[in-house]
């Protein structure tokens, strides 16, 4: 059963973010009121990324095999708490918004709760306008195709209780890796909530690591083949 003493880890893909790593650490110890591990995962970018996040005492796990969806499932593999909950190490996300997302699965009104951008603010220059076309058409397939009713499906911003993690098959390795939570989420019957969340450009000069095409790809063999 989950309370006030439930562990909650937080699993941070990293990828040459060395520019916001720490605001994103920062503002997490800041906003959680639960017993919380932050566990940021990079092996490739040699940024300092892992000196920034041994300073703000973070745990390191080292993943040299490219890919989102494999950095999150390394994660996962250490984290120990009862709740996980991931965020993009970009700080286009309101870290500050930790507890929203995890107080649903807490008082047992969910099990998976999304951050969304859709229902939520959009800053100017968050988000390109063909992703955004791209989220809502995979989020009209998603809601179709497995009956659910959610505005985001493509939210870096999530909690999932570690059972349900457990029983999920995890496949993807890329970004699809998003997609596959809330189809194996659908198939077990689970209960999906969302809060809306703002969303911010990401810093000058920081560079986008998703490959639009390529996601789109995995992501449509996801909804409608099941397999990556
Ligand atoms: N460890 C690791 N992290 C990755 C990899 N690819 C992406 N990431 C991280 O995963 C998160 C999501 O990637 P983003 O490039 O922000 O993708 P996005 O949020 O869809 O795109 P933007 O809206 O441009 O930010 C970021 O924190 C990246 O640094 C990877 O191959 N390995
Ligand atoms: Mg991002």
């Amino acid at each position: 059963m989950l309370n006030e003493d439930t562990v909650v880890s937080v699993v941070i893909p990293a990828y040459k973010e060395a520019k916001t790593i720490r605001r994103v650490i920062r503002s997490l110890k800041k906003s959680s009121s639960y017993n919380m591990e932050i566990i940021v995962v990079d092996g490739i970018s040699n940024d300092g990324t892992e000196q920034i996040v041994k300073e703000e005492k973070a745990r390191f796990v080292t993943e040299h095999r490219v890919g989102y969806g494999r950095a999150i499932k390394t994660g996962i593999d250490h984290a120990k708490g009862e709740i996980v909950v991931i965020i993009d190490a970009d700080d286009t996300y309101h870290a500050c918004d930790i507890d929203k997302l995890v107080q649903p699965l807490i008082d047992d009104h969910a099990d998976v709760c999304l951050a969304s951008r859709l229902e939520g603010t959009m800053m100017p220059g968050a988000m390109p306008s063909m992703n955004l076309f791209g989220n809502r058409m995979i989020t009209s397939m998603y809601n179709l195709l497995y009956g659910q009713n959610v505005s985001d499906t493509q939210t870096g911003f999530r909690a999932m209780t570690k059972k349900s993690l457990e029983q999920s098959d995890l496949y993807a390795d890329g970004m699809g890796l998003a997609t596959v939570f809330l189809t194996e989420a659908a198939k077990q019957g689970l209960r999906i909530t969302e809060f809306p969340t703002v969303y911010k450009p990401r810093d000058d000069h920081s560079e986008t690591k998703m490959k639009r095409f390529k996601a789109g790809w995995e992501i449509l063999r996801i909804l409608l083949l099941g397999h990556a």
